[in-house]
């Protein structure tokens, strides 16, 4: 599915704003046909944001189930005779869409894109009601999992085994698109590098036809516009003299144009994509980018802001990276979903190297001995984490991959975070998983997240992965409050996972829980100064083990969590507050990452 476009020949519209709720606490609104008519008691809430903040009552923050959105658009008159879709960038979790009175889509998981052609239900020039019930509801036949309880007064609550808040809306734009009924419906390009050369390789698939639709014309046009190489075909490949390649840190972008023409030299449809020249590999123990070993620098993030949630911030988002680039973090890995498609772009933009994760966590229900309440349950079994949500994840893997595949800025795909991985079961369900993300994309490694439980000896899953990925919290929930122990132990486990397996080891989570203005003459847990030498210790190991090639802080800012009492507030092992300010932290990640001592 391609984005949405506007460019002269393709038009996009987006539909965000104030639009309609309605909390459907005794879920019956589907019974009674809510997109039949006007919502009857709407509140006014934003898209893009989640709804959960945004109101003072209970009803919303806790709600688990369905939320019916509605808005009213007009169709622009010019639209006779094109092909008109309606796309949301995200629904969270689940979502049903109708025009009118009818349904135009439905669609699972929470955190990837969807369409519904609609140009048989609207009438260009003329509004359009658009009803959208989102639910929330985590199960065991989704992705992420979770469980529904319901306590004794018949109130329903939401488990589940990940550690931030299940933020849920429309949390990303809404778009009306308009295009040639005969039009591209897929692009993928592939770059490689060939002496000074660059090489790029498109294919492109047309939809529709029109008798006189003949021609698909290629041109790749510079940074400043002009022509490198042009060709014609659904298929192909140009060139490029003295490339200039997209680095991390210097994110050069040409750009694709393909266009349809048909007999009379009508452009039928175009589709622009920018296109970062890089190569990617894994060379025994080193991750290389353009040849070159990369050395990841950098954080696992979150969605995550006061009132709007995993609500989609373009300000939010451009600070964000200023942060970044301050801190001297060179890439970020999306932990635990894919994010919003600016989030990339702009990520393409500034040579920010992305580890891009399918919204796979929590599936692993030893962990913490049951803190997150999975301790009762077994990971894989028929009453829980089964062939069925196996299928609902690898369809999140299919769509991720389709949607993210020509950013630059991807360099490797995650497919899950921290799952239980040492048992034969593991195996059974991730070995398939593995081989669906090779198959739909052969230029990128592919990894998941190991956790501690899953030892070096045990862990039956790296064998299936290019990287050694590892969260691990020495000296936080494994010898807390003991540097010097932690040290030890990091250091001796680092060692084992390198002699085991002859694979690169990013480090993608460590840190520790810090409420930014608590200081103490000795470091303490939950002081600045711990975080600091917490940090700092793993830094001197790191740099003591050749096989690691990258260091991923957990995590960049504070963020959210279910109501817990290992949490106060949230999650506070951010090296920003919730608000992006630095904690000490950021200032001893920042002399080592921008290697400058002052
Ligand atoms: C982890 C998880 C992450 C948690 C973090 C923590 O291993 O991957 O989602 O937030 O630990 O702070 O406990």
């Amino acid at each position: 599915m391609l984005r949405p476009q506007d460019n002269g020949v393709r038009e996009a519209k987006r539909v965000d704003g104030i639009w309609s709720l309605q909390p459907d606490a005794a879920g019956t609104g589907r019974a009674h046909g809510w997109w039949n008519a006007p919502l009857r008691d709407p509140r006014a809430v934003p898209v893009p944001s989640s709804y959960n903040d945004l109101y003072l009552g209970d009803d919303l923050h806790d709600h688990v189930g369905d939320v019916w959105y509605q808005t009213v658009v007009t169709v622009p008159k010019g639209w006779v005779g094109h092909l008109i879709s309606l796309r949301f960038d995200a629904a969270t979790h689940r979502a049903v869409v109708w025009v009118d009175d009818t349904e135009v889509t439905r669609h699972e998981g929470g955190y990837l894109p969807f369409e519904a052609d609609i140009t048989a239900y609207v009438t260009p020039g003329t509004e359009a009601r658009i009803t959208v019930v989102v639910n929330n509801e985590l199960t065991w036949e989704s992705i992420p999992p979770g469980v529904i309880q319901t306590l004794a007064d018949g109130t329903r609550r939401q488990r589940y085994y990940h550690d931030f808040f299940n933020y849920a809306g429309l949390h990303r734009s809404v778009w009306l698109t308009a295009s040639s009924p005969c039009r591209i419906v897929d692009l993928t390009v592939t770059t490689a590098v060939d002496g000074t050369d660059g090489v790029v390789r498109y294919t492109a698939s047309i939809d529709g036809t029109t008798p006189a639709a003949t021609v698909t014309r290629v041109a790749l046009t510079d940074a400043c516009g002009a022509v490198v190489d042009t060709t014609e075909g659904d298929t192909g490949t140009l060139r490029i003299t003295n490339v200039e390649l997209w680095r991390p840190g210097r994110g050069y972008l040409y750009q694709l144009t393909v266009e349809v023409v048909d007999v009379h030299g009508t452009v039928v449809d175009r589709y622009r994509q920018s296109v970062g020249v890089r190569t990617v590999e894994i060379d025994g123990t080193r991750f290389l980018i353009n040849g070159e070993p990369f050395y990841f620098r950098g954080f696992g993030m979150h969605e995550d802001l006061a009132i709007r949630g995993k609500g989609h911030d373009p300000a939010a988002m451009i600070h964000d990276f200023e942060l970044l680039g301050w801190i001297g973090a060179n890439s970020l890995r999306t932990s635990h979903y894919p994010y919003a498609e600016e989030v990339l772009d702009h990520a393409d933009r500034l040579g920010i190297v992305v580890i891009d994760e399918a919204p796979a966590v929590g599936l692993n229900l030893g962990i913490g001995g049951g803190f997150f309440l999975g301790g009762q349950y077994t990971t894989y079994s028929p009453d829980t984490i089964t062939n069925v949500t196996r299928e609902v994840h690898r369809q999140a893997i299919v769509e991720l991959i389709d949607r993210d595949k020509n950013h630059p800025s991807v360099v490797m795909w995650c497919i899950a975070n921290e799952p239980e991985s040492q048992t034969d079961a593991a195996v059974e369900y991730f070995a398939p998983l593995f081989q669906t993300a090779r198959a739909l994309d052969p230029t990128r490694p592919v990894g998941f997240v190991n956790m501690l439980l899953a030892t070096v000896d045990q862990c039956k899953l790296t064998d299936l992965a290019d990287v050694v990925m590892l969260n691990r919290y020495y000296g936080w929930y494994i010898e807390p409050g003991d540097i010097g122990a932690a040290e030890q132990l990091l250091e001796t486990e680092l060692n084992r996972w390198a002699e085991r397996h002859a694979k690169p080891i990013l480090i993608t989570e460590y840190g520790a829980d810090t409420v930014a203005g608590v200081h103490m003459t000795r470091p303490s847990l939950f002081s600045e100064e711990y975080q600091a030498d917490l940090l700092d210790m793993h830094h001197r190991v790191f740099d003591r083990v050749d096989a690691v090639v990258g260091e991923h802080v957990w995590v960049f800012a504070d963020f959210m969590t279910t109501a817990s009492f290992m949490r106060v507030d949230g999650n506070k092992k951010g090296v920003f507050t919730r608000d992006r300010r630095p904690k000490m932290a950021a200032h001893h990640l920042r002399r080592r990452w921008r290697n400058d001592p002052t």
